[in-house]
């Protein structure tokens, strides 16, 4: 499947030290995003592969045999799975290249990792139920915990914004915490059209509102979270029959 709209061009596929990037990847996926927004912040060029989540390529079941899911990242020729993963390691491999989406204090970075697990696992999990379960009640269980998980962090960037009044959970750029929530963004909007519910809403959360516009509004992101609500939906429908 074609991807939604072109991606942003950061330049040729390889990289000025010769690097060969490749990161397949499905449109909608607000894994695959995250990974696409790190690299736009950090100016990597890379080449995007569409995967077909129905009928997977070679290249991917072999890239990732444990999970056989996107994305992976294949850096010359070494595929790295699981989107957190691949945040990391692209701090790691490419120190240099623009922002580093970590802070460099250790307890600061466990502080970071410590969110962006909670995100996956309280917003990420949910989001998931509220796609595929067959029963709406259960949908709506789904949605009533991803909304307190939202007014737990919340709660945790308020606190960040009294100390540091920073405007990202990364401070004055974005960071890990705000790559692995902020991709979610696109999919809040098709959930409410989906089931009714908003699980960011600036009545509940106005931090979280205001952040959300900030991040979506920088140049990294524009482009790459879905935006077209009903061609998503019209998208989901292929993996529920
Ligand atoms: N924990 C994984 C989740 C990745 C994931 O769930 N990818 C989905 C697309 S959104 C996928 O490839 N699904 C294919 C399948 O389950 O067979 C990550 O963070 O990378």
């Amino acid at each position: 499947m074609a991807s939604s709209k072109p991606k942003k061009e950061f330049g040729n596929m390889t990289d000025a030290s010769g690097d060969e990037l490749k990161l397949l990847g499905v449109w909608d996926s607000p894994y695959v995003n995250r990974v696409q927004i790190v690299l736009n912040l950090k100016g990597i060029s890379y080449e995007y592969i569409e995967e077909d989540l129905m009928n997977k390529s070679d290249l991917l079941l072999r890239s990732n045999p444990v999970h056989k899911k996107v994305p992976v990242l294949i850096h010359n020729g070494k595929p790295i799975a699981e989107s957190q993963v691949i945040v990391q390691y692209l701090d790691d491999a490419f120190p240099n290249a623009g922002v580093l989406l970590l802070p460099s204090d250790p307890f600061e970075r466990a502080v970071a990792r410590f969110w962006a697990v909670y995100v996956d696992d309280k917003v990420g999990s949910p989001w998931y139920t509220i796609l595929f379960a067959k029963e709406r009640e259960e949908k709506l269980e789904a949605a009533a915990r991803a909304i307190s998980a939202m007014e737990t962090i919340e709660a945790a960037f308020r606190e960040k914004n009294a100390a540091e009044g920073a405007p990202f959970f990364g401070g004055d750029g974005i960071g890990f915490v705000d790559v692995v929530l902020g991709s979610y963004l696109g999919w809040f909007r098709v959930i409410e059209k989906m089931i009714g519910v908003r699980i960011l809403d600036a009545a509940r959360t106005p931090l979280l509102a205001a952040w959300a516009e900030r991040f979506e509004a920088a140049d990294a992101v524009r482009g790459v979270l879905p935006d077209d609500v009903d061609k998503v939906i019209d998208f989901l429908q292929t993996f529920l029959h």
